[in-house]
């Protein structure tokens, strides 16, 4: 009789959580459970509750509890009243799909605040709210991300699966262009720092990012980023010092939404007006897709005295990103503005990816930007029709007030991965 108590408590815990997060598990048309007063056995009505176009089994002896299947088009308040007038029920409920609650196995998951930043007495500090979005969606690799950055090491293992690939040069041949899209053994992406086909990281920043984006989730190795699935596009321009070009960036932007990317991250950016990358970006909004951009790191107010692009760019898609440090203020080093930056995110001693297999800390705005990236495809995930406008107001509509941003982001607000995907 315990063991009956005990399962039943967990099945009410099980609800009463999920509840309180304003869950729903999906009820299935037509079943009920249908529980016996003591006095009755269930297993000896199973015939007479299959009457006519209903079916019934036993759920278990221990529960006294029949699983009731009626037709599907009947409404549901009439067959709970229609079970409940025999004399012999005590209860109807309808019978319900449960998911498991999804907690990624990943060791290293408590490293990563930003996505849920919670102390062993279980206080809740300031985060994105991952766990709960993670109950609706962990992703899907039908969502291109582009990390527009210093390459991908696509082949660390928290990353390798994750990757998107560009099936026909994997299978294809060697100095071919095999999917005749413009570049020969585009594999991962593409590398327009030196214009070759292989984006492999040699700095150590995109592959952070990508980390934030998309480390693959509950495989029992090192981290998890805010996708436990999507696909991350390598697009280098940025060489192993970190710098780039124009040229390179406006060819990495056009290679995403040429191949597909309906996110495009963008962890870098510089004091300096230029109308080809707005144009470029301009594309990337023509092309539906979600053009996200780091604010800086010089403490500037991006609204006054110098305009940082491109994430000071004023096309609709564009979302500029400040950095917001574990106790919710926002990073002493973080860019701002009322009218130029958009929203804050974890941006303070961010654990994620390096190259060859290993991990580490980074801050900046650079680290916050792939969280919100991260989100847009989380929300993509879900809701795989949403043009890019729709998406923007989604991340920006959902976020979290926080003091330290009023008045410095036009939101206020930090994040909220939870109330995006809702
Ligand atoms: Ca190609
Ligand atoms: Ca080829
Ligand atoms: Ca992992």
């Amino acid at each position: 009789m315990n063991k009956i108590t005990n399962y039943f408590s967990l099945i009410i815990i099980l609800i009463l959580s999920q509840a309180s997060l304003a869950y729903s598990s999906e009820e299935i048309p037509g079943e009920y459970l249908v529980k016996l007063k003591e006095n009755f056995t269930a297993r000896s009505l199973v015939s007479a509750f299959s009457q006519k176009n209903n079916k019934a089994r036993l759920v278990s002896n221990e529960s006294n509890i029949l699983l009731v299947s009626r037709p599907i088009v009947e409404l549901k308040s009439f067959a709970m009243e229609s079970l409940l007038s025999h004399q012999e029920v005590e209860y109807v409920e309808p019978n319900r799909v449960i998911h498991l609650l999804a907690a990624p196995n990943d060791p290293e998951l408590e490293k990563l605040w930003g996505l849920i930043n919670e102390s062993k007495n279980g206080d809740r500090g300031v985060d994105i709210l991952a766990r709960e979005a993670w109950e609706l969606t962990t992703g899907s690799k039908d969502v291109i991300v582009a990390v527009i950055d210093t390459g991908v090491d696509y082949s660390h293992p928290d990353l390798q699966e994750n990757m998107w690939v560009n099936k026909a040069e994997q299978q294809g041949s060697p100095g071919v262009d095999d999917d005749n899209n413009g570049f020969v053994d585009d594999i991962y992406g593409y590398n327009f720092a030196d214009k070759s086909s292989d984006p492999m990281d040699d700095q150590g920043h995109g592959t952070h990012c990508s980390g934030t984006i998309g480390a693959k989730g509950n495989d029992g190795v090192g981290v998890v980023g805010v996708n436990w699935d999507v696909s991350i596009m390598a697009l280098k321009f940025l060489d192993s010092e970190g710098a780039g070009t124009l040229e390179g960036a406006i060819g990495a932007i056009d290679y995403a939404i040429a191949n597909g990317a309906r996110v495009l991250s963008n962890s870098w950016g510089g004091y300096f007006e230029s109308t080809a990358l707005e144009e470029a970006v301009k594309r990337t909004n023509q092309a539906n897709a979600i053009f996200i951009a780091a604010a800086g790191n010089e403490r500037n107010n991006n609204d006054k005295r110098k305009k940082l692009n491109p994430a000071s760019i004023q096309i609709d898609n564009v979302v500029s990103v400040a950095a917001v440090a574990k106790s919710g203020s926002m990073a002493w080093f973080s860019n701002f503005g009322e009218k130029f930056v958009h929203l804050g995110a974890p941006g303070v001693d961010i654990y994620s990816t390096k190259p060859n297999d290993s991990y580490g800390l980074s801050s900046g705005t650079s680290m916050a930007t792939p969280h919100v990236s991260g989100v847009a495809a989380l929300v993509l995930s879900r809701f795989p029709n949403l043009t890019n406008l729709e998406l923007k107001e989604k991340l920006l509509n959902s976020t979290t007030p926080l003091t330290s941003l009023q008045g410095k982001t036009t939101t206020g607000g930090f994040l909220n991965a939870y109330e995006a995907v809702k």
